[in-house]
């Protein structure tokens, strides 16, 4: 079920909604009013009971004519006005200063939403829409030029706009009640166009200028202990055809362990020149190019080259309790920033497994327990530390 259909959440519902009510008793009085005199004619009038000598030749009946004429003349009118006001709700934009301007990307297959820069300069980008009730907001919404038409539609505020590539379409709204609303692709757009979704959620005054105000990756969130390359990768969309998690395939491969595959060049000519190679399995002109700044790219490889395991192994067997890894401090045992340029993966393994074998100068054998991981485990904490 659509979350929060019943509740007209954006002020111009209500009068869309009367638009098809009225539209919806006219059609019906309209329909009565032409098949029921019909049947009730082609009944009386059926063969067995007429005589070809009955039959006459009506030429005219003016009360008639008039009646069947102005009547639903007036109906016409009356709908063309309901239709009309309530459309003249949605087209007319509000004042810009007192609104705020949000970017909306429809592409295969997700939504992006790009908000002005906060007193810091510091842009909010997200994958969910996220505004403060009582506000005007004004949608400017376009496709990339490469991509297709979609269709902006959300159910609950009874609004929705085409989203066409190299063109701005302009889309306004103001929610009187909090929560949380889906958006979904009106328009078909291929493999994926039923999961092309994203939700609005309006939110309290204080929590939107709050967020708004800092660099938290969305309102409420603790912190993010997502990194900027997920933003990366969810704002841009790559979520809709790449699972992370997992093995599955959505359109593209999936891209768990694709840091361990490939070096950093082959992740960036997938991006630049996605059409050059081709995993097996999958056609060239579905991925469209991307072009990142390379701070987006370089944490974009951060978040491939995902630590998170590695740093929790690290932290949950206490290796940060003898080892600084951000600097090059000696705690009980020697820093470990940089280790990669001096120590190979194997040499780093054993040094995990079997302390006392190779004991670096400086420091005596005898205090670093030996560490039983598993291989997987293994190598997890092995790529965390070759990242620092
Ligand atoms: C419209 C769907 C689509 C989107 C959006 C998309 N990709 Fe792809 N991607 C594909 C397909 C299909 C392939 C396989 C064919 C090819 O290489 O072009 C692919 C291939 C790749 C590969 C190479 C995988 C391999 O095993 O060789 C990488 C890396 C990649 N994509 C990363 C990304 C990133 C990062 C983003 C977001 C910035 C992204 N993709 C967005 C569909 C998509
Ligand atoms: C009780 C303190 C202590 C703990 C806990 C500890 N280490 Fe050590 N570590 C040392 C000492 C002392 C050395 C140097 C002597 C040696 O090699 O045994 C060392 C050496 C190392 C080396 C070799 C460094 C080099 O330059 O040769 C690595 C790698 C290492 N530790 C990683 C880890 C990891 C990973 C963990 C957590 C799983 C860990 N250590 C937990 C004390 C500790
Ligand atoms: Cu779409």
């Amino acid at each position: 079920m659509l979350e929060g259909f019943d509740s007209q959440a954006a002020t111009f519902a209500a009068d869309v909604d009367q638009a098809l009510y009225v539209n919806l008793v006219f059609s019906i009085v309209l329909f009565i009013s032409v098949i029921g005199p019909m049947l009730f004619f082609a009944w009386k009038y059926r063969a067995s009971k007429v005589k070809n000598e009955d039959i006459e030749n009506v030429v005219h009946h003016t009360g008639l004519e008039i009646t069947w004429t102005v009547i639903p003349t007036i109906m016409m009118f009356v709908l063309f006005y309901y239709g009309y006001s309530s459309m003249r709700a949605l087209r007319t934009m509000p004042d810009v200063q007192t609104s705020i301007p949000i970017s909306v990307i429809g592409q295969k297959w997700s939504w992006g939403y790009t908000y002005p820069a906060n007193a810091n300069g510091y842009v909010h980008k997200t994958s969910e829409l996220y505004v403060p009730i009582d506000k005007n907001i004004i949608l400017s919404m376009t496709a990339p030029i490469n991509d297709v038409l979609h269709s902006f539609f959300v159910p609950a505020f009874r609004m929705k706009e085409d989203v066409v590539p190299g063109r701005i379409t302009k889309q306004w709204f103001n929610s009187p009640t909090l929560g949380s609303y889906d958006i979904e692709c009106a328009e078909f757009c291929g493999t994926r166009h039923s999961y092309m979704l994203s939700k609005i959620n309006v939110i309290s005054k204080a929590d939107y200028e709050a967020w708004f105000n800092s660099e938290k990756r969305t309102p409420g969130a603790e912190d993010s202990k997502v990194s900027k390359g997920q933003d990366v990768f969810e704002t841009n969309g790559c979520n809709g055809c790449h699972s992370m998690n997992d093995d599955s395939i959505i359109v593209g491969p999936s891209l768990k362990g694709i840091s361990d595959k490939y070096d950093a060049q082959y992740i960036k000519d997938a991006l630049t020149k996605p059409d050059k190679d081709i995993p097996e399995g999958f056609s060239a002109g579905v991925m469209p190019a991307f072009n990142l700044s390379d701070e987006e790219m370089s944490e974009l490889l951060k978040f491939f080259n995902n630590t998170d395991k590695g740093e929790e192994l690290y932290m949950n067997n206490g290796c940060n309790g003898c080892h600084s890894i951000d600097d090059d401090s000696v705690l009980v045992g020697p820093s470990l920033k940089n280790i990669s340029e001096k120590r190979s993966d194997t040499y780093l393994k054993d040094a995990i497994k079997a302390p006392n074998k190779d004991v670096p100068e400086g420091f005596s054998a005898g205090i670093m327990p030996a560490f039983a991981l598993s291989d997987a485990e293994m190598k997890e904490l092995v790529k965390y530390i070759k990242a620092k």
